[in-house]
């Protein structure tokens, strides 16, 4: 069911419960800022969710209130993430849904990965 973004940071979101161990996870990557996970349903061949450490709810908070050093970790993660995984050719596709129009399901920051094959014009 979709989120209403601009409610508060509610700390028992699926990925809250993740960054504390609460639920066990497939980890592509971890820093002091970031972690990525192979998403539990994939819509693609490879398919990884990348979320700030920080408790963001959307791309529209964590633009508004993250500070420089936690963007800055964030998007050379998704990056790095990326080229590691061999992804930058034939290429990837970087997702974040925001509120309920785009079918943002997790009330805590995270950006997709989709890659290897052709994608589609669209993925949710
Ligand atoms: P979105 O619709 O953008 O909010 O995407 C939420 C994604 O989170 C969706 O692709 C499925 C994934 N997901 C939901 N619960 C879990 C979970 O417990 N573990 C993992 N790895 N992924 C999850």
């Amino acid at each position: 069911m979709p989120i209403d973004a601009t409610l508060p940071y509610d700390e028992s979101n699926v990925f809250a419960r993740i960054l504390r161990g609460e639920i066990p996870n497939r980890t592509v990557y971890e820093d002091g800022h970031v972690l990525a996970f192979h998403d539990i349903a994939p819509q693609a061949p490879t398919h990884i969710l990348v979320i700030p450490k920080g408790a963001y709810v959307s791309w529209d908070d964590f633009s508004a209130r993250a500070s420089e050093p936690e963007i800055a970790a964030f998007v050379r993660a998704v990056g790095r993430i990326a080229r590691e995984a061999g992804l930058v050719e034939p290429g990837y596709r970087l997702l974040a849904n925001t509120g309920p129009n785009a079918g943002q399901e997790v009330a805590h920051l995270h950006v997709h990965i989709f890659a290897g094959a052709p994608l589609g014009p669209m993925l949710a």
